[in-house]
């Protein structure tokens, strides 16, 4: 297909994620500000990363909306496109949402939650070992128990609890599934009797905004969730970064002869 263009090799589609993710909202963006006539075709983070492997077993052409930490870094050579004009913004941090209130009726995993902080070589061995296959909770369990060094850091000083019911909020995405497994993992060691609840993004914000769920770990900021934080600002409490310098962006193969955005105007 030495003939056809890069917009032809990728049938003019970019590969999202689930539709409420900030990432797809970003690459439609992207295709305003570039001015590509490409769709961004919308499934489930599940679903891209199939396709990503499926195109790179054949060498084909494809162009994810992609993140890190992920998995996917360490399975695949990959790159970020350049995106000189930041449609997808700077580098990213992971914040802990709790809703209002949650500091006086539990201030024990008020202030884990608080505490809570680790780096993104953390997120993604979790990451890379629910995608060998093994369930989120064991993984959770096993990351937990070799981390005792860690995890003492974020319960130094707090009470363990006799079975209070809290939930925590997330979105199926890679990243998230990790992190609010082990920190789900952390509050039931100390006494916790601990719900996740699976909902889209903005649901997501709005559940920990009305008060519907305790606390969330998956806040992308400032800008991939940044239109979630401003609709509710006020109506939560930001307890600051769990994970600094994540990232978003549109992400090819390694072997794809393009470097930015703009390569994919034909
Ligand atoms: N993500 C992972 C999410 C945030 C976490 C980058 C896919 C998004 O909203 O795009």
């Amino acid at each position: 297909n030495g003939t056809q263009s890069v917009g032809e090799q990728l049938d003019y589609t970019i590969t999202g994620i689930d539709a409420g993710a900030g990432v797809v909202r970003s690459a439609e963006q992207a295709v305003e500000d570039y001015g590509l006539n490409y769709t961004v075709q919308t499934s489930s983070g599940a679903a891209m990363t199939q396709a990503l492997s499926d195109a790179i077993a054949n060498e084909e052409a494809i162009v994810v909306t992609g993140w890190n930490p992920h998995w996917k870094f360490a399975a695949f050579d990959l790159k970020y496109l350049d995106d000189p004009k930041g449609s997808f913004g700077e580098s990213e941090n992971i914040n802990s949402i709790a809703r209002l209130g949650l500091s006086e009726d539990m201030p024990e995993a008020y202030q884990i939650l608080d505490n809570f902080y680790w780096e993104g070589s953390d997120m993604e061995n979790v990451m890379v070992k629910i995608n060998d296959g093994e369930s989120p909770k064991d993984v959770a369990r096993q990351w937990v128990d070799e981390n005792t060094d860690k995890v003492s850091v974020w319960t130094d000083g707090v009470d363990p609890v006799d079975g209070v019911e809290i939930n925590l909020a997330y979105v199926a995405w890679d990243s998230e599934i990790a992190s609010t497994n082990v920190i789900g993992t952390v509050l039931s060691d100390m006494g916790y009797n601990v719900t996740l609840t699976q909902v889209e993004n903005g649901p997501m914000w709005e559940a920990v905004a009305s008060g519907q769920t305790d606390a969330i770990v998956a806040a992308w900021l400032p800008g991939t969730h940044g239109d979630h934080y401003a609709k509710y600002e006020g109506e939560f409490d930001d307890l600051g970064a769990n994970l600094e310098g994540a990232r978003i962006g549109l992400v090819v193969p390694a072997y794809m002869e393009i470097d930015s955005i703009e390569d994919l105007i034909d």
